[in-house]
């Protein structure tokens, strides 16, 4: 596919040797399972039950009905669903028709979608009418205008003028073979770019991940996993997540909401015995949990997205009741995990180890050179499942990827002497909302476009809860009569108006006469993150 970046011949043999990509794909590894447990139940939706044998068979119709709207190989099909079974037939139709869903967050608005339409070519955009209060009708209709290869939005719901994915169910057809070692699907970068990059993954990588996953996770066919994330992130969807869950025969339960009050009688009623959280909705349960019955069934929490305090990690057993996993992984490939039956310490301060014995990982200097062995320094990493590129973004690949590609995570972190990783903090431009990223220079991009405004530099400040904040530092283009309360929701409201997402619109705006620079001119967020720092500015 143009704009993917394959691994190399020899390292692509390597890990076929190994049996590490298996040539098996993702709509064919859900097809294996429904043979081997027709009847057990692979998702829980509200009141809806779907067995295996269901969900493959829904899965098929679609496929065909996909094929007959014009929905072809290699086309981009961009997903934005709730946490609803449509999500999962809708993925596996497109997986079986060798179609590449683009996994969007139930957060994006115009701008995102409009952008991955355009990057993507996108010929098919799948939506619920209406979720969390908003009709994605409209923003359907918003990208539609914008996007010319968009020919086909289907609604899950009341389609309007669109099309019904309930109308999509037709007599299951012959498929021309899907290859494994293409793009399956593409994920979303954090990014720290003024664009969103796109992260395309072959079913090989992608399944290996899942099935390894799920393996150091201890899934098996008893396995009852909560999705309360959105489905469509990485961590929810591979790491294992619900495509870990349906490896193996387990059953996924549906959350529309990570919220204690929706979750936790889930967890009760379907008898749960694992889940995912960012930090921030972790500290949310655990304040929670004492007011409510005991979550018998949980046996584990699997936190990551951002950096979990030890303080909070202690708490996990005591106030929940089961068992830590601290989760570090990236949209990108590596995922790092803490293991069953580790001694606690390594579970309370550390971030795991990697899936797979052959992700190479490096910690390295500002001139790539290796740290010596325990010190801090940058992540580097490449392996059977880590991208060697992003999609279509040749110019940034140059940049966020070595000579022989290893991938610069962004992160800095050091290594323990058992070969765990500690996240320490990060160089790239980003802020880490709860688990939530924010590319600086996209903000500050969107923030430039407005006349009143010369220069914007968008920081990261501490936050009990979520980690961290967004504070936008504004130099105007000229000085202001309007009270900086009153320009500061005038930027809000341009930010919403651009299409932004609800996440990435700063929780702080502070209007500064001149941003500090550094020596070589360029605006010095250190010296912004240690002003937000002092009493002064903490109003
Ligand atoms: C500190 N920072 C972390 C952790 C991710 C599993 C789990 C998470 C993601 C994910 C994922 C962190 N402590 N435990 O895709 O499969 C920060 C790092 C990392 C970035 C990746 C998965 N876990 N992070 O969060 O693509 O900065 O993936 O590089 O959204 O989140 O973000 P994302």
């Amino acid at each position: 596919m143009e704009g993917f970046t394959p691994w190399p011949a020899e390292a692509a043999a390597r890990y076929r040797e190994l049996g590490y990509w298996r040539g098996e794909t993702l709509g064919a590894m859900l097809a294996r399972v429904a043979r081997q447990f027709p009847g057990r139940t692979a998702l829980i939706c509200g009141k809806r039950h779907l067995s295996y044998h269901y969900l493959d068979e829904r899965a098929d119709r679609l496929a065909a009905g996909f094929a007959r709207l014009g929905i072809a190989p290699q086309d981009r099909v961009i997903v934005q669903l709730p946490n609803i079974a449509e999500y999962f037939i809708a993925c596996f139709a497109l997986f079986r028709l060798g179609a590449i869903p683009v996994m969007a967050l139930p957060a994006h608005r115009s701008a995102e979608i409009g952008f991955f339409a355009e990057t993507t070519g996108a010929t098919a955009y799948v939506i619920a009418d209406r979720h969390g209060g908003f009709d994605y009708r409209t923003l359907a209709r918003d990208v539609q205008a914008r996007s010319p290869s968009l020919q086909h939005v289907i609604v899950v719901g009341d389609a309007a003028e669109f099309t019904g994915l309930d109308t999509l169910y037709v007599e299951p057809a012959t498929l021309a073979n899907v290859d494994a070692s293409q793009v399956a699907l593409m994920q979303l970068s954090g990014g720290s770019t003024g664009t969103p990059k796109l992260i395309p993954r072959t079913h090989d990588d992608y399944l290996y991940s899942v099935i390894e996953s799920a393996r150091i996770c201890g899934f098996d066919a008893e396995t009852v996993y909560l999705a309360a994330l959105p489905v469509s992130h990485n961590f929810p969807l591979s790491s294992p997540g619900t495509l870990g869950t349906l490896c193996v025969g387990g059953t996924i339960v549906l959350a529309r909401d990570p919220a204690p009050e929706t979750a936790f009688p889930l967890i009760t009623t379907h008898q749960v015995t694992v889940t995912a959280l960012v930090p921030a909705l972790a500290l949310l349960w655990l304040q929670a949990a004492p007011q409510h019955a005991p979550l018998a069934s949980l046996r584990m929490l699997q936190v990551g997205g951002a950096r979990l305090s030890a303080e909070a990690a202690r708490k996990v057993k005591p106030l929940l009741g089961c068992q830590l996993q601290q989760v570090f992984g990236m949209a990108e490939g590596l995922v790092n995990y803490t293991r069953n039956g580790d001694p606690d310490d390594l579970v309370i301060q550390t971030q795991g180890c990697p899936i797979s014995p052959d992700d190479e990982v490096r910690v390295v200097d500002d001139n790539d050179a290796d740290v010596p062995a325990g010190e801090t320094g940058h992540l580097l990493t490449r392996g059977p499942y880590t991208i060697r590129g992003y999609y279509k973004a040749a110019e940034h690949n140059a940049r966020a990827f070595t000579a022989d590609g290893f991938y610069r995570t962004g992160d800095r972190v050091r290594l323990t002497p058992e070969g765990y990783i500690v996240v320490e903090g990060r160089s790239k431009d980003q802020i880490n909302r709860g688990g939530e990223k924010i590319a600086a220079e996209e903000v500050e991009n969107h923030l430039l476009a407005h006349p009143q405004v010369r220069n914007a530099a968008l920081v990261a400040m501490p936050d009990d809860w979520l980690g961290e904040k967004s504070c936008a530092f504004i130099e105007l283009a000229a000085p202001s009569e309007t009270p900086a309360l009153r320009l500061a929701l005038q930027l809000k409201t341009h930010l919403q108006g651009r299409g932004l997402a609800a996440y990435k619109i700063p929780d702080r705006i502070e209007f500064v006469d001149a941003l500090p620079l550094t020596a070589l001119g360029k605006v010095s967020k250190e010296t912004l993150r240690r002003q937000l720092a002092q009493p002064a500015h903490s109003v």
